[in-house]
């Protein structure tokens, strides 16, 4: 089991040694991979040698992040060993083999962390890691009797929160989600441009698929449920990113209580995400198929038809609507 250790243990430990590997979750989002360059960056800042490691490639998107990071490549017979916003070393993907026992320090904000690292820096009531990530950098530039940040660094922690956020919007944003960011903008990123970037621009991609997704609107229960299917072939067309993003598209809309999204995976085989607003448990119905999740959002998968999946779901969610 892990060791909780405080900003100060944290910022001392790492004063201490050389070499880090920082590796980021699969799935990379802006959260891990925010925080992970803006910890690297600030460890080179402070004249250590730093690299991060992510165990798929990240998106494009995200290409910015690296701007102001020295891409250093080392082999150390004892590289200090960190991971940002992993809460269970099965998020580590295929880098889970080689690094889930030998985890050096673990920096999260999901009080579900498993405590697969040796010691962890954890603050359940942060909304974002990069926000634990900030205040470790501060603790540091402390030792360092110098300010570590700069805006590249800041642009960095500011994606992770603003991800995680949703943009201030979700209810994990705390009015220290807030300070950080105005912290964060006295360093002088362009915030508009990112904000543009994270949160408004739309691939041509992405878009094709929202004209379908909304072209196959169905309603349930006197509107209180809304159903998108999208066909294998509609998915093939766009990337990861844009098919994830569309499952929110159904609960926007106005009197619907659960926002489901059917997505085709291969031939008879259905990945259903469910988006719940206000009261249904989206995790309890997503359960009795074999998956999981959060209240309210949550997944699974069945098999059949998409009349007889429908069926099946719609019998299940009009216990509860
Ligand atoms: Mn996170």
């Amino acid at each position: 089991m892990s060791q909780a250790i405080d900003l100060k243990q944290t910022a001392a430990l790492l004063s201490e040694n050389n070499y880090f590997t920082i590796i980021c979750h699969a799935s990379p989002d802006g959260d891990t991979l925010g925080g992970a360059y803006a910890l690297c960056g600030a460890l080179q800042n402070f004249n250590k040698r730093a690299k991060v490691l992510c165990p798929e490639e990240p998106s494009k998107r995200f290409d910015y992040l690296k701007n102001g990071v020295e891409m250093q490549d080392f082999s150390e017979q004892r590289e200090f060993v960190i991971t940002i916003d992993v809460a269970d070393s099965a998020l580590l993907g295929n880098m889970e083999e080689k690094y889930k026992d030998s985890t050096d320090l673990c920096i999260d904000h999901h009080i579900s962390n498993t405590g697969y690292a040796e010691k962890m820096l954890l603050d359940g009531d942060a909304g974002a890691a990069c926000e634990v990530v900030f205040e470790l950098i501060k603790e540091l530039s402390r030792l360092n009797g110098a300010d570590l940040m700069t805006a590249d660094i800041a642009s960095c922690l500011y994606t992770g929160i603003s991800t995680d956020t949703g943009c201030f919007r979700f209810s994990n944003t705390t009015a220290d989600s807030h300070r950080f960011t105005a912290e964060l903008m006295d360093y002088g990123f362009d915030c508009t441009g990112l904000n543009y970037l994270l949160f408004d621009m739309k691939t041509p991609e992405r878009i094709q698929l929202e004209r379908r997704a909304l072209e196959s609107v169905e309603f349930f229960f006197g509107g209180r449920c809304a159903v998108i299917t999208l066909t294998k072939e509609m998915l093939d067309a766009a990337d990861d990113e844009d098919i994830n993003s569309i499952s929110a598209l159904p609960r926007q809309i106005e009197g619907v209580e659960a926002g489901v999204t059917f997505k085709e995976k291969e031939k008879g085989v259905w990945k259903i995400s469910i988006r719940t607003k206000n009261y249904i448990d989206a995790q309890h119905i997503c359960a009795k198929f074999g998956g999981g999740g959060h209240q309210r959002a949550a997944g699974c998968r069945i098999k059949g038809s998409v009349k007889e999946c429908k069926e099946r779901l719609m019998k299940e969610i009009e216990l509860y609507i």
